[in-house]
């Protein structure tokens, strides 16, 4: 069975679902973490984005690339990173994807092509894009997803890298999470002009504004965005309109926005938008209820392994730093 709407398989749907719940538990896990102490660093949850994650990289090979964000966990998860080895890292233990060094702000997993976490807004544009030129003069195939917020678009990267990305036609696909913040402020109340999809059409890129909470319409776009960036026909932009339903931080509070307002948001939460669509194609809520169940064992036990995990070794402080040699 399908969902006319998008064309969506259900086991499609369903794994998108299970996909999402791993990513809410891993964010409430380290939200609490952050809270109590456990966590060396700030935490920035993507609680409510999950979809944009899930629908965009559920279209990328093993071997595409990805850059993201401060906010960073749910892209992380949803292309291929082990959440347990995840954990670790912002615990600050060895055996995390950074060695336990970086932290939720440097996570990163070559592995899966997970380029980078970036703690510096709009920097992970210029380095999509630069991986992206790579694909193209390698002829490998590859595309690149490069996950950046709507503060991002009033950064110069944004400009130089979609101008770049054009003039040289890269398989790049720009997502914007438009979820109407940039830290404590309205992003609107900082931007001119008519949001990010015009900008980047000013640019000559193809653009789409979607709902991104509606994982199906953001798989189904992906898939034709993709499919015209392996034919060469790139870059293309992808604005998914959002809401951040947790403060920027574990540590905010987010009083400068109504409880009212956040309590609207919440009925488009995407899991719950999720859950509804499939329930009207006849997936029971106690099958859901099982997979956000095995979220939550999953992570609780990533958290316990996290908190038992040794510190790096003494040894080890500098491997991994860049040696450019000694001071002239
Ligand atoms: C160059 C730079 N300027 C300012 C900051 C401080 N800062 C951290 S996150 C953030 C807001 C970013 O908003 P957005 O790009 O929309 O992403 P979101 O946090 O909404 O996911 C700011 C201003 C920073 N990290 N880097």
């Amino acid at each position: 069975m399908s969902d006319a709407k998008h064309n969506i398989d259900v086991e499609r749907l369903r794994r998108h679902y299970a996909t999402m719940g791993l990513i809410r538990a891993f964010e409430d896990a380290a939200e609490q973490a952050a809270r109590e102490g456990k966590v060396t660093g700030a935490v920035h949850s993507s609680v409510g984005q999950e979809a944009i994650a899930v629908g965009v990289c559920a279209n990328l090979r093993q071997d595409d690339q990805i850059t993201t964000t401060h906010r960073g966990h749910g892209h992380s998860i949803a292309k291929g990173t082990d959440p347990a080895k995840m954990m670790r890292e912002l615990f600050g233990r060895a055996g995390g994807t950074s060695g336990g060094k970086g932290g939720s702000m440097h996570i990163a997993d070559f592995s899966v092509g997970m380029l980078g976490a970036n703690g510096v807004v709009a920097a992970g544009i210029p380095i999509a894009v630069g991986a992206a030129h790579g694909a193209k003069l390698l002829g490998n195939g590859r595309v690149v997803a490069c996950f950046f917020g709507d503060g991002a678009t009033n950064r110069g990267p944004f400009l130089e890298g979609l101008n770049w990305a054009k003039v040289f036609t890269l398989p790049v696909l720009f997502v914007c999470e438009d979820n109407a913040f940039a830290s404590t402020t309205r992003t609107k109340a900082v931007t001119a002009g008519d949001g990010p999809a015009a900008r980047a059409r000013a640019i000559g890129l193809h653009a789409a504004d979607i709902d991104g909470n509606d994982v199906a319409l953001v798989d189904a776009t992906v898939a034709e965005l993709v499919a015209r960036l392996r034919a060469g026909d790139g870059p293309m932009f992808l604005n998914c309109r959002t809401y951040r339903l947790r403060g920027h931080t574990a540590a905010d509070a987010a009083a400068y926005r109504d409880a009212s307002e956040v309590e609207a948001r919440w009925q488009h939460d995407p899991m719950k938008l999720t859950a509804e669509q499939l329930q009207r194609l006849g997936v029971a809520e106690s099958h859901l209820a099982g997979l956000r169940q095995a979220a939550t064992v999953r992570v609780a036990q990533a958290l316990a392994e996290a908190a038992a995990a040794p510190y790096p070794a003494r040894a080890t402080a500098f491997t991994d730093v860049q040696d450019v040699g000694a001071p002239a």
